[in-house]
């Protein structure tokens, strides 16, 4: 993938800087979740989008602490669940961008239900997965994406012994309309892919490879440095072709790591295409929501 111009980011600094929040960040030094953060905020610049435009919606965990970072519209789910959260905004009011953040942990286990339906149904969510292969806000456990053998804080000599899933392979097999790869040490080639995805009209899967220098020792920056390659390097590959990126999702990690756009489906119809909405006119469920002061029958109820 290109990298991103710096100075096209430069001709929009004000935009980019309206992000920018005054919250204390909480996350460690050297967590992927700043070059995250950081990546989609330079991604919706230089599309053209500001706070206005749309909503991020975050699950529980570290990558849920970002939920102040950004100076945006957003929500702060339960865990696993940011995926029907995300999904009911969009049918709520289709004419904004949805973004959600989940990690690992959210993602393929408390809330793996939720990622199916959300690839079968596409709905139009650009979808961060921020996969640092361990539980981290509940301090380090292994999680379904932790690599055999591999140690967290609760299984210290790498006794979690449950299949670890790949999770390009899950999702790959649902048939999806769109996955990609980065990963957060690479700010630029994420920012890139980020603005792909924001273009991307049905479900975007957008795998992260997250560092987590804290509870995932063994898989550090300089570590995935080594191994990725972006998939452009690969002569003729066609990214309309489901087994090319499946075979590109089958390969262990220390034969290298594709990234860029893996998969996409330019026939597949988004949820909102296959199942019309608000046929009748103009408006979004949304503008329907009307505020009432329901001030006296509280008070009425006061005993
Ligand atoms: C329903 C529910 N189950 C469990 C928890 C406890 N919990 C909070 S964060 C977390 C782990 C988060 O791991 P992951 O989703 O990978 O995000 P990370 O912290 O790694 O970014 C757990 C188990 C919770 N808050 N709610
Ligand atoms: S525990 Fe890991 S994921 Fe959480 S803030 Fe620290 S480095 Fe980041
Ligand atoms: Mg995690």
């Amino acid at each position: 993938m290109k990298s991103t111009s710096l100075q096209n980011l430069a001709v929009h600094a004000e935009q980019y800087q309206k992000f920018e929040t005054e919250q204390v960040m909480t996350w460690c030094g050297g967590c992927g979740n700043y070059g995250i953060q950081n990546a989609l905020k330079r991604a919706l610049t230089l599309e053209g989008l500001g706070a206005e435009d749309f909503i991020y919606c975050f699950d529980v965990g570290c990558s849920g602490n970002g939920s102040d970072k950004i100076h945006a519209n957003t929500i702060h789910g339960l865990h696993g669940r940011v995926l029907p959260l995300a999904s009911g905004v969009k049918v709520a009011n289709h004419k904004l961008k949805v973004v959600a953040g989940a990690g690992d942990g959210a993602t393929f286990s408390e809330g793996v239900g939720h990622l199916v339906h959300a690839v079968r149904n596409d709905y139009p969510v650009v979808f961060l997965h921020h996969d640092n292969q361990n539980y981290a806000l509940t301090t380090g456990q292994a999680s379904s994406l932790t690599p055999a053998g591999c140690k967290r804080s609760a299984t210290p000599y790498g006794e979690a012994w449950g299949e670890t899933i790949n999770p390009l392979q899950m999702v790959l097999s649902l048939k999806p309309s769109w996955v990609g790869r980065s990963l957060s040490a690479d700010t630029d080639h994420l920012t890139e892919l980020l603005r792909a995805a924001l273009r991307h009209e049905g479900f975007a899967f957008v795998e992260i490879l997250q560092s987590c220098p804290t509870y995932n020792r063994e898989m550090g920056n300089k570590w995935f440095l080594e191994r990725v390659k972006d998939v452009s390097t690969i002569a003729g590959y066609d990214p309309t072709d489901i087994w090319a990126a499946r075979r590109l999702a089958e390969m262990p990690y220390d034969e290298g790591i594709y990234t860029g756009v893996l998969y996409h489906n330019p026939q597949r119809e988004n949820f909102l295409e296959v199942v019309p909405q608000r046929e009748f006119g103009d408006s979004v469920l949304v503008d329907e929501v009307r505020h009432y002061d329901i001030g006296q029958e509280m008070a009425a109820m006061k005993p």
